[in-house]
């Protein structure tokens, strides 16, 4: 049985809602042992290591964009900064509008500088808007149609 079709977190039809289900970018970051926190978007832009990715592009069926020079949190940082050494076996990274993405600790170890899985607050400068996504989930290594890039992420919910 293939375990990731009835996973609502693989990647889905290509879809794309438009509209912020929610003004508030506040994270809710759940550890492992079922605690949660918040962490408002000045908390990240200023609590956590920034990350800057250089020149990242990609492609949809709407053609190519960027480069763009993106900012934010690796998300291996966050957890990182939240969890110290414990293990963990995945991430569960879901928006305020039910879309989202599973990423997996082995994609999170070690991954080329311009692999690094970020979660963005900026493009060329500029924080990003709410319409635009601000807290948004970007997996370099993606190439199919920005199915993980994640929109307005609500939760991250780290899993043992
Ligand atoms: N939360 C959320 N994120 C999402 C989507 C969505 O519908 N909801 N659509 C995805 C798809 S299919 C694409 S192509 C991109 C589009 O991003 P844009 O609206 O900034 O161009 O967002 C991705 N992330
Ligand atoms: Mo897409």
């Amino acid at each position: 049985m293939n375990m990731m079709a009835d996973d609502p977190l693989a990647p889905h039809a290509h879809d794309n809602n438009s509209e912020p289900p929610s003004a508030d970018p506040t994270l809710k970051f759940v550890h492992p042992n079922g605690r949660a926190r918040l962490i408002t978007l000045h908390q990240l832009a200023h609590d956590y290591p920034q990350t800057v990715l250089p020149a990242y592009t990609y492609t949809t069926d709407h053609g190519q964009h960027g480069p763009y020079r993106l900012g934010g949190v690796a998300l291996a940082d966050l957890i990182e900064a939240e969890l110290g050494e414990e293990s963990y076996s995945q991430v569960e990274v879901i928006s305020a509008d039910g879309f989202g993405n599973r990423v997996w600790a082995a994609e999170l170890k070690k991954p080329a500088a311009e692999e690094t899985i970020l979660l963005c607050i900026s493009s060329n400068g500029q924080k990003l808007t709410r319409a635009q996504g601000v807290v948004r989930l970007v997996v370099p290594s993606e190439t199919d149609n920005a199915l993980r890039q994640i929109k307005w992420v609500a939760t991250v919910r780290v899993v043992k």
